[in-house]
């Protein structure tokens, strides 16, 4: 059992860090901290973001447009610093009053667009395009099934357990436990369904799968929360892993998953940036990234 106790005030204040890893860009309080003005670039797509795996749902849909001839879907990647609090400059909260990232500016219409939420950028430019989403009935509502099951399940797996197991100031057995077993859970609901079909929406490749993909796909192959993939056994998952496996093969998720990321492109703003990273860098996945 947990080997802390707290004892609750009647109400809470905010008056003392909360500890742990991220503390110092937490508060309870929405909007803008300082003026900061957003930059911009000179494609249709201004993009603010950072290649966490919200963030990289975004890029590697941008990049999969791309590598199949959408070549409208040419976008600017610039780096939102979220350690050093540029999620809460005014210019960014402009286009998320959420203040996470990732954020879009759409420009290809009449009037600029603001697209925040990486579920609903997916959906945003999946059905711009009508590219990876189903159009008939059935199966749009598969991938739009999956893909609200993984918004709604990200934080059990990030802000539960990825905080309490690698974050948090000291290890607390109950909400370790607690989140470990769900996100096993979550991990075991994936399985099961990809014991039956290639991908979550069925036998095409969808926004779901590149949803899902970024979280499952990180502790799958121990690039999350230190030494998850051996705490929670994720090699059980066989049908998870060959479908990791797929997804981690193909080359504009390649890419997406470099743009906003101090290990590939700070910022992108051409496909011929990427000629300026290491070619191994873009032949396969290395465990950092
Ligand atoms: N539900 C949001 C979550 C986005 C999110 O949590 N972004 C994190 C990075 S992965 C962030 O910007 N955190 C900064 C902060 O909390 O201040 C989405 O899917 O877009």
């Amino acid at each position: 059992m947990a080997d802390e106790t707290y004892t609750p005030p009647k109400v809470w204040a905010w008056d003392q860090p909360s500890g742990g890893q991220f503390a110092s860009i937490n508060r309870p309080i929405a909007g803008a901290t300082h003026d900061k003005e957003l930059p911009h670039g000179e494609h249709k797509y201004q993009l603010h973001s950072l290649a966490t795996p919200n963030g990289q749902k975004a890029t590697i849909l941008f990049e999969e447009l791309l590598e199949a001839g959408v070549t409208e879907a040419e976008y600017d990647a610039w780096l939102i610093n979220i350690g050093e609090g540029d999620q809460f400059g005014s210019g960014f909260v402009g286009i998320n009053p959420n203040s996470k990232i990732p954020a879009l500016l759409d420009l290809t219409g009449p009037e600029p667009i603001r697209v925040f939420e990486s579920g609903a950028i997916l959906l945003h430019l999946s059905e711009k395009y009508g590219m990876f989403i189903p159009t008939d009935a059935k199966g749009r509502a598969e991938c739009l099934s999956w893909l609200m099951w993984q918004m709604g399940s990200a934080p059990f797996i990030g802000g539960g357990f990825g905080h309490f197991y690698a974050y948090a100031p000291f290890k607390m057995e109950y909400p370790i436990n607690r989140y470990a077993m769900e996100t096993k859970r979550l991990f075991d609901v994936a399985n099961r369904r990809l014991a039956e079909s290639a991908y979550l929406a069925g036998d095409q490749f969808t926004i779901a799968d590149i949803a899902a993909y970024v979280w499952l796909g990180a502790i799958h192959r121990g690039a999350a929360y230190g030494d998850a993939a051996t705490f929670l056994s994720v090699h059980e998952y066989e049908h998870v892993g060959r479908w990791v496996s797929a997804i981690d093969a193909r080359p504009g998720t390649r890419r997406g998953r470099l743009v906003n990321n101090r290990t590939g492109l700070i910022e992108r703003h051409s496909a011929a940036d990427f000629d300026t990273l290491d070619p191994d860098l873009l032949k396969g996945i290395t465990k950092g990234s």
